[in-house]
């Protein structure tokens, strides 16, 4: 669990939190000099069951908020620190509005340097810090009158935060690992170093990590935390991770280590937004502001669902980025304004890999998993979702994905991708109409070709499957080798072609074994001539010997008794031999024999044939 400080500069930020762990964290040069924290300050601190916390410092001045906001975003509670002889100041007020867009869970308020006012001015502050932590995370914490001079009041605090610590429900422990990067260093002998907070998941040493937005990979050689050396990062800790295969110029603030495939970066994001409403001008969509999610900052832009968002609006909107980005549903980031420098409001993240760079922003929030989920299946329509994005789509641990598919209604599994029945739906009528089309238009055709059908709904193979078998299992169509029809239907033939297939037949069984090609019947039965002939095959009436010529059966089997008769099954036959006993010219017979070869009737060996006797 992480505990991370808050409030205005010079209130005694760094001293309580060097009374409480013994760790100086303003380590840099020029913050002993200035006597003001700069950056990011680490420590930990062991609280009385056992329990470690990780401290963040931060700090206080206007200046370095964008500092403070890296550091205050990965915390599970805030120490908020008001100087009793100064009282709530505007970072105090400034830092409260940031820990409540970032949806910070509890914490504690500290009154430092008591030592310095009396019992009613100190009565006076924290009146007026209750007015200030009205409707913010701290609304209802504990306030302790503390002086890292005479000591008073930091077992009572330590014991405040305990408390407060243990109102707050652990990070789940099987969930996707994420570290944003806060520190990248070199250390002699190690090597590439990286320091954060761990929001999720876990590392191992000697995995394989990420470092996105870039996509380098890197090997785990080291953890440490709380000062030594770990087996493995775990969620809600500060690490440090010692990193082999990338150098230290490679990563920086902002930075984040991921270790599955999972992770995407994207230029937009779908988000909520609520500006602050105190806040001093409305933000359009050309507005640029500057958007700041975990220990990423960059430049952004707020395309709101209507137009202009103004102080104290809470909107859906699409958020753009001036670079690519690395984030959940549910992450929550802030805005601030880059001129005048100043937190304005912030949000959180509905879709962070939405569909389309133009995505719209979503109707609603979404705020749990399963509400998530079905709006990123409404968006995705045909093409679905890759199942293994789920924890990132709808931010739910990776551990409750299998929970949230079998609760979520109208959500069916297609092997790796996960569609909302719906689409499903969509698709089975997508594929009936086309199915049903084709009989209008070809009605002698058996029905349509599965290929036209498939691609139709233009999905992959795989979900057009399902679809089709689907719509099989619920007797509405009927698949019959490579085309589809639906459940009943048949050729439907007209009067007239009902006639034209008679003729057909009378015209093929008298011509015997030497019947006219296609082109010819055409001409004397007309254009559905093919289609007729089909039908007449599939009715095992007619059987196609080449591509433009059929035989009546019945003529066929007398020529297959001919050819029995007449030949002996053990010796081998030439086709002029065959001509012969046959009495066919050469320009029936050689498609003849083809046709033959094909369905087992003769068996043909280098230039000869046998003929296989006839079946008991
Ligand atoms: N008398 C008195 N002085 C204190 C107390 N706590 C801090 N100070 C003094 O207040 C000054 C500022 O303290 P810091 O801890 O650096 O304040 P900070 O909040 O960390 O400041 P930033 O990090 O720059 O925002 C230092 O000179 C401290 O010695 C206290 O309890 N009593
Ligand atoms: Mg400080």
């Amino acid at each position: 669990m992480i505990l991370g400080t808050a409030g205005h500069v010079d209130h005694g930020k760094t001293a309580l939190v060097r009374a409480l762990t013994g760790v100086d964290t303003d380590r840099l040069a020029e913050e002993k000099r200035r006597g003001i924290t700069i950056d990011l300050g680490f420590a930990s601190l062991p609280m009385g069951d056992g329990s470690v916390l990780g401290v963040v410092d931060v700090p206080g001045h206007e200046a370095f908020v964008r500092n403070m906001l890296a550091g205050a975003t990965g915390i599970d509670l805030a120490l908020l620190v008001v100087a009793a002889d100064e009282g709530v100041m505007p970072q105090t007020r400034e830092h409260l509005a940031i820990l409540g867009i970032l949806g910070t869970r509890g914490g504690v308020v500290a009154l430092t340097k008591c030592d310095l006012v009396d019992e009613e001015w100190l009565e006076l502050v924290r009146e007026d810090v209750r007015a200030a932590v009205e409707g913010t995370p701290l609304a209802n914490a504990a306030v302790c009158d503390t002086s890292v001079v005479d000591g008073r009041g930091l077992d009572a605090l330590r014991e405040a935060i305990g408390a407060a610590a243990a109102a707050i429900p652990a990070r789940a422990a099987d969930d996707l690992f994420r570290l944003p990067v806060d520190r990248a260093f070199s250390v002699r002998g190690t090597g590439t170093v990286v320091t954060g907070t761990v929001w999720s998941g876990s590392l191992a040493r000697d995995a394989v990590v990420r470092i996105l937005p870039g996509g380098l990979t890197a090997r785990v050689r080291g953890i440490e935390s709380h000062g030594s050396a770990r087996e493995a990062a775990t969620p809600g800790t500060r690490a440090a991770i010692a990193l082999t295969g990338v150098e230290v110029g490679e990563l920086h603030r902002g930075s984040v280590l991921v270790s599955d495939g999972a992770w995407g970066v994207s230029h937009s994001l779908l988000a909520e937004v609520a500006l602050l409403p105190d806040t001093p001008a409305a933000i359009g969509p050309r507005t640029k502001v500057r958007f700041h999610l975990g220990t990423i900052e960059t430049g952004a832009r707020v395309v709101a669902a209507g137009g202009t968002l103004a102080p104290g609006d809470r909107r859906q909107t699409r958020i753009v980025l001036d670079d690519l980005v690395v984030a959940r549903a549910g992450d929550r980031f802030v805005l601030r304004s880059a001129s005048p420098l100043s937190t304005i409001g912030g949000g959180m993240v509905n879709d962070p890999l939405p569909p389309h760079r133009r995505s719209r922003p979503w109707p609603r929030s979404a705020t749990s998993p399963g509400e998530r989920l079905s709006m990123v299946l409404g968006s995705s329509l045909a093409r679905g979702v890759d199942a293994a994005s789920l924890p990132v789509r709808t931010g739910a641990a990776s551990g409750e994905i299998p929970a949230l598919l079998a609760s979520a209604a109208g959500v069916q599994r297609v092997g790796e991708r996960v569609y909302s029945v719906q689409t499903l739906r969509s698709l089975a009528e997508l594929a009936m109409a086309a199915v049903e089309e084709h009989h209008e238009r070809f009605p002698l055709e058996p029905g349509a070709p599965l290929q036209s059908v498939r691609a139709r709904l233009g999905v992959d193979t795989q979900v057009a499957e399902t679809v089709l078998s689907e719509l099989r299992q619920a007797g509405r169509l009927e698949l019959r080798g490579a085309v589809a029809l639906r459940s009943g239907w048949s050729p439907v033939l007209s009067a007239g072609a009902e006639a034209a297939r008679e003729r057909l037949l009378e015209i093929l069984r008298s011509a015997g074994a030497e019947p006219p090609p296609v082109p010819e019947l055409e001409q004397r039965c007309g254009p559905d001539t093919l289609a007729l002939l089909r039908i007449l095959e599939r009715e095992g009436r007619v059987a196609q010997v080449e591509s433009d010529r059929f035989y009546a059966v019945p003529a066929l089997a007398a020529l297959v008794e001919m050819l029995r008769s007449r030949t002996l099954p053990d010796r081998p036959y030439t086709p002029a031999e065959l001509r012969d006993l046959l009495g066919l010219s050469r320009k029936y017979l050689i498609p003849l024999l083809e046709y033959w070869d094909r369905v087992g009737v003769t068996d043909r060996r280098g230039g000869e044939r046998f003929v296989a006797p006839a079946p008991e």
